[in-house]
C-alpha cells in the first residue's frame, strides 16, 4: 500500500461543506482510505492575496493508486465540487494538492512530488506537521518546519476521520 499526504483548501461559498465533501469523496473511492485528518485551519491567502481567506486541512491516505491515478482522482473530485480554473492561484471551491507520495521524487510535466512550494506554505505545513510531526523531506531528509505560522488560525480541532464525515 502507498502512503500519500494531500492538502485540501477552499475559499468559496460554504468552505467547510466543500472540505467535508472532498474528504468524503476521497474516502468513498474504492482504492483510497483516509487514515488521518488534521484539524481545519483558517488561513490568509498566499500567492494571489486579493481573495477570501481559506479553510485548509491535510489528510493522509493509504492507496493502491499510483501517483498519476491519485492525481486524476483528486482532479475528478475538484471538478465534481465545481472547480473552475479561471484565475491562476485564484479562488476555488476545493483544491486538492498531492504533497507527498511515499518517499517518491516525481518530476513529470503534470505532477511534481514533493509539492514544489510546500516547504514555504504555512497553510500546508501546520496541518501536515500536526498529523505527521516527524516527517522529513523525502529527497533532502531535512525535517519540515514552519518558519512563520502568521495567518494560520486553528478553526476546528480534529476529532477523527469518522467525526468529520
Ligand atoms: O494551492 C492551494 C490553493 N491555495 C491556497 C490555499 O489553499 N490556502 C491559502 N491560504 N492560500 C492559497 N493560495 C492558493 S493558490
Amino acid at each position: 500500500m502507498n502512503i500519500a499526504y494531500i492538502s485540501i483548501g477552499s475559499n468559496i461559498g460554504d468552505r467547510l461543506h466543500h472540505l467535508v465533501e472532498a474528504v468524503r469523496a476521497l474516502q468513498s473511492h474504492e482504492r483510497i482510505e483516509v487514515t488521518k485528518l488534521s484539524s481545519i485551519y483558517e488561513t490568509a491567502p498566499v500567492g494571489y492575496t486579493d481573495q477570501a481567506d481559506f479553510l485548509n486541512l491535510v489528510v493522509c491516505v493509504a492507496t493502491s493508486l499510483d501517483p498519476y491515478e491519485l492525481l486524476a482522482a483528486c482532479q475528478e473530485i475538484e471538478i465534481g465540487l465545481g472547480r473552475i480554473r479561471d484565475i491562476r492561484w485564484g479562488p476555488r471551491t476545493a483544491d486538492l494538492d498531492i504533497l507527498l507520495y511515499n518517499n517518491d521524487n516525481i518530476e513529470a510535466e503534470k505532477l511534481i512530488v514533493p509539492h514544489p512550494r510546500m516547504g514555504e506554505r504555512a497553510f500546508v505545513l501546520v496541518p501536515l506537521l500536526e498529523i505527521a510531526p516527524a516527517i522529513r523531506h523525502p529527497v533532502t531528509g531535512v525535517p519540515f518546519n514552519v518558519a512563520d505560522d502568521d495567518g494560520v488560525i486553528l478553526w476546528k480541532k480534529a476529532d477523527g476521520v469518522g467525526r468529520l464525515l
